[in-house]
This record gives C-alpha cells, structure tokens and sequence, in this order.
C-alpha cells in the first residue's frame, strides 16, 4: 500500500476537529463555550481532537437499551420478521442473511440498519448527551448506518475510511454504545488514540476505500498494524460498563480482539455523517433523510 500525507490545506475534507488547527478553533470558540456549545465537558471535545475518540460515561438511559435489546431479541426470534445480517462463515465465505439468533456468533457479525426498523433504537442513538455530535458537524447529525453485535466481531484492524464512504470525505463519526458491561476477552474493542492523523494508506488504485478484489485487501489490517507500530500508537482496549458510549473519528484506527471465551459482548455501532454530507448509496438510491420525532434524522441503505 502507498503511503501519503493528508493535505490538510484542502480544509473542506475534513471536520474541523481533525484539522490541524483545531485547537485554535476550539480556543477561539471557548468564551462562547458554555453557552453554545453542547459538550459541557470541554475535555471531551480535546480528546476527540488529540485522540481520535472520546468516551461519554452512562450517556444513554439503562432502560432504553433493556427496551432496544428486548425488541431486537423478538424481532430476531419471530419468523416473521426478516432483518438483515452480514457474517463470515467458516470456510471464509461472506454472507447476507436473514438475521436470527444463531448466525449471531459468526466472524463479524452484524444486523444491519436497525435504525430503521425498530424506532426503540433511536432513544439510544439520538440521546441528548449524543448531541455532542453537533459541536464537532457544526449541523444536524444524520445517522446512515447503524450495526448491532451480540458477539465479538473479532474484524481485523481498520480505518473505516476503507468501508465507508461519505462526500466531503471523512466527514463520519461512530459511536459504539455499550448495551452490558464488557469484560475482557470477550473480543472488546480495540483502538489506537492518535492514529487518525496518520498519513493515508492508499489501496493499489490509488485510494482510501478497498475496491473489490484489490490485491491489497488480504494484507490490510496486517499492514496497517505494522504502520501504526512504526508510529508507536498504544493498543487499547474498551472495557466500557453498559450505558458508556465511545465515539471515533473516520480514520481510527480499531477493530475486535480475539474471543477468548463464549460471552456475549452487545454493541450497537452508528455511523453519523453532517446534514450537509452524502452518502453514496443515498445518491444514488436518490433517498433523502427523514426527520424523527426526536429531531434526529436518519437514512439507511438496506
Ligand atoms: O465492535 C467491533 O468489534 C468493531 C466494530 C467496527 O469496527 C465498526 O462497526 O466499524
Ligand atoms: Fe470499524
């Protein structure tokens, strides 16, 4: 893969948290702070910056995930309902299945865009203190891909810059809501502060995002790995009580650790991009975002 410096003089690509001048933005912005701004924790927000994560301890209600985890084990377990999962099988073949509970702990396993199937979901992503969201678009947050594991994904490392798309790029945040308390190796999360201002790694084509049959793809994370090594980044791993909430910026580094033993480990990871942003899919498939009651807005590709 080709390494190369991002061109950060070209600032509409980036959110302002990612740009080098970021902490004078934030100083400039400080006075005001109080009053304007959402985050009441400005640390939270000089975290994200220097970082590239900032965790948000019980930032959902306890009876809201019980109510999101009830719903979604229902809808998993009636014949009836069909959501979407995507997972590995064992000889490493990928599939797009109907979701129910015992495909849920296959490698990378994932019901996709409950967001827009069970609206006891959007307590939990658009919870007030998520606002957060806001100080860093500056807008709206739109939520365009939302992710539930029941188990480890145990995903190799990645900057989801390889999977996800949105125009400008770079303008996405994830959030990873814990829905019980995580204990250690049960495939937690893993990530490494500060390696969202990396240089980039190009694909063969030239870009960010992995194409299909890139000869680059099957060597990724194991190149990747050795690249935040050579930049001394730490590992570290999330052991988060149920309720915390983590955020990472577009090109964190992070993925799954191995399960060690058979415990669930519940998530739900949501990718939000700006009102002002696009998404390829949405382009294309010319759907525009609905506005909940909430005041969050929404908008799905399966
Ligand atoms: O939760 C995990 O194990 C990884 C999730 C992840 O990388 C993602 O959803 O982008
Ligand atoms: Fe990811």
């Amino acid at each position: 893969m080709q390494r190369c410096a991002k061109d950060y003089t070209d600032t509409k690509q980036f959110l302002w948290t990612d740009t080098p001048a970021a902490h004078d933005v934030l100083k400039a912005g400080e006075k005001r702070w109080l009053k304007k701004w959402r985050t009441k924790d400005i640390n939270i927000l000089r975290r994200f910056i220097d970082e590239g994560y900032t965790v948000l301890d019980s930032a959902v209600a306890s009876a809201d995930v019980d109510k999101f985890l009830a719903d979604l084990h229902a809808a998993l377990s009636d014949p009836k309902v069909e959501f979407p999962m995507t997972y590995w099988d064992d000889q490493n073949t990928h599939h797009y299945d109907i979701a129910r509970h015992e495909k849920l702990g296959h490698l990378e396993a994932k019901v996709l865009d409950v967001h827009v199937r069970l609206s006891s979901s959007h307590k939990l992503i658009f919870a007030p203190r998520l606002d957060f969201l806001k100080d860093i678009f500056r807008e709206d947050p739109v939520a365009f891909q939302t992710l539930y594991f029941e188990n480890g994904s145990q995903q190799g490392a990645h900057q989801d810059t390889a999977f996800v798309y949105t125009d400008p790029p770079y303008h996405f945040v994830a959030s990873w809501i814990a829905l019980e308390d995580i204990a250690p190796d049960t495939g937690e999360l893993f990530y490494y502060p500060g390696s969202h201002r990396m240089d980039d790694l190009l694909f063969a084509e030239g870009t960010k995002a992995v194409r299909p049959g890139d000869p680059d793809g099957p060597r990724y994370s194991a190149t990747l790995e050795q690249f935040v090594s050579e930049y001394g980044f730490k590992r570290t791993r999330f052991l988060p009580k149920r309720t915390d909430v983590l955020f990472w910026s577009s090109d964190l580094v992070h993925g799954g650790e191995q399960r060690m033993r058979n415990a669930t480990r519940r998530s739900l990871v949501t990718h939000y991009c700006p009102c002002s942003a696009t998404v390829p899919y949405a382009r294309e498939k010319s759907i525009r975002p609905t506005r909940l009651d909430c005041g969050g807005w929404i908008v799905a590709n399966y």
